[in-house]
């Protein structure tokens, strides 16, 4: 069989074999029993659901590559999850809001703005390559937006607040970039950049 031709690469990328694991606060423990994913801010009807009911909302499966700022890139894992779209449509956001930011078990957080966070790819994630996604890689849920760097796919996702302006999140305090859209390649933001040393947690 022929080898499916590799993916053009994005302007400053490589590709990685696996996932270099990062978790900038640590990887928490997250109990699933009382984990919720929350959906708050400028909406009408603010939501709560629990990984089982979370889990049966209808699902978007995808082969999108995963880019992340610091160069490496993975060609095409399948992620499985809740469309944002849904999520905000569900939950009526109301016409103020710009932003999203997405909140994390650990404290992690990263703001996203709301037409990328609405693009018909931008889903929860709950699976990659078929499998719930493992504790490292942020279980339960992890929004994944292909055209964005990966440092937006905030791991152990447990809030999506829609605001009316921009705030800085984790990364784009030490200067990374408000969008970070990856075919442009928006990776700080115009100046007041310093690099901080990242702790790897092994591959996956
Ligand atoms: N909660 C949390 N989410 C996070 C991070 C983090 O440190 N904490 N790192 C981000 C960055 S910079 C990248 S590249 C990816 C790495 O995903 P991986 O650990 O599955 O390889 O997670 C992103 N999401
Ligand atoms: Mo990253």
């Amino acid at each position: 069989m022929e080898k499916l031709a590799r993916e053009q690469l994005p302007p400053g990328q490589f590709w990685g074999r696996r996932f270099v694991i990062y978790a900038a606060s640590g990887i928490p423990k997250v109990d699933i029993g009382s984990w919720r994913l929350r959906v708050t801010g400028l909406v009408e009807t603010p939501l709560s659901y629990t990984y089982d009911e979370f889990n049966r909302l209808p699902m978007t499966t995808e082969i999108k590559s995963a880019h992340c700022v610091t160069k490496w890139s993975i060609e095409r894992p399948q992620w499985e999850g809740v469309s944002i779209k849904l999520l905000a449509e569900t939950a009526k956001v109301k016409p103020e809001a710009t932003w999203v930011m997405f909140h994390c078990v650990d404290g992690y957080t990263a703001p996203v703005p709301l037409e990328d966070a609405l693009r018909e790819d931008s889903i929860v994630a709950l699976k990659m390559n078929g499998s719930p996604l493992i504790a490292q890689q942020g279980f339960p849920a992890r929004p994944f937006m292909p055209h964005l760097y990966l440092w937006k796919s905030a791991k152990w996702l447990n809030e999506i607040e829609f605001i009316s302006e921009y705030r800085d999140g984790y990364w784009e305090m030490y200067g990374y970039h408000e969008r970070g859209n990856v075919a442009d390649e928006e990776r700080f933001k115009g100046d007041g950049y310093k690099p901080v040393p990242r702790r790897a947690f092994g591959t996956a």
